[in-house]
């Protein structure tokens, strides 16, 4: 083939119509008032922990910027399942820190590494109890300054509870995902799941304490907008 042609032909491939994956991104939002977060008085009760405050702090159940912008809600693509990337991606690391874990909130893949640490200068106890069956429980003692802890998990699951038993106010939870296809909205409240195949989805939106909405899209060419509005009923 002359080269003429060879760039005539690439020049028109390059113009075929080709279905490209495509990123749903949307904004949750708050309506009305959110319940009033409870102080952690045992946290000030125990002088490791009440040492890295000046004031008490507070649970963030709801997590609210002031146009309404709802952050930690988990949003994934509903029974998209068996297409984990999971164990060739970075891990994902929950930290413990000021007594607390941080993020409260957050989202892995089947078999993606998370890295425990513990940033205080006091001892943690890691205590995850999932419920599906085939994730398995662990309970570690880690000492200040100790060794990160690294879990797996092979199944999905709908926020996995991650508790500390030195600190019985301390809570994390981590759902898990068979697909790379989820997101945690942020403080704007926004979320974007990148890279979508062409096809129709249901969008879930998860928040621990508001419950689950759902949503269906047709992700083609373009990127797909789904938004989502929650309120305490
Ligand atoms: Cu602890």
């Amino acid at each position: 083939m002359r080269i003429s042609s060879l760039f005539l032909l690439v020049a028109a491939l390059a113009f075929l119509p080709v279905a490209h994956a495509a990123d749903i991104v949307g904004v949750i939002t708050f309506k009305g008032t959110p319940p009033a977060e409870i102080p952690i008085t045992p946290l000030m009760d125990n002088p490791d922990c009440a040492a890295m405050y000046k004031t008490t702090p507070t649970t963030h159940f709801y997590v609210v910027g002031p146009k309404g912008e709802l952050a930690d809600v988990v949003v994934s693509l509903k029974g998209v399942t068996g297409k984990s990337t999971g164990a060739s991606v970075p891990p994902a690391v929950l930290d413990q820190k000021g007594c607390m874990y941080a993020p409260t909130i957050m989202a892995v893949q089947t078999n993606q590494k998370i890295v425990v640490r513990n940033s205080d200068n006091c001892v943690h106890n890691v205590h995850c109890t999932p419920t599906v069956p085939g994730n398995e429980e662990h309970n570690d003692v880690q000492m200040p300054g100790g060794a990160d802890l690294t879990y797996t998990f092979p199944k999905p699951e709908m926020f996995l509870r991650f508790k500390c038993d030195v600190h019985p106010w301390m809570f994390a939870w981590v759902s898990v995902f068979d697909s790379p296809y989820f997101c945690v909205s942020g403080q704007d409240g926004k979320f974007v799941i990148k890279n979508v195949p062409p096809g129709k989805y249901t969008v879930e939106a998860a928040h621990r304490k508001l419950g689950t909405q759902t949503r269906d899209v047709e992700v083609k060419d373009a990127d797909v907008t789904a938004d989502f509005t929650f309120e305490v009923k």
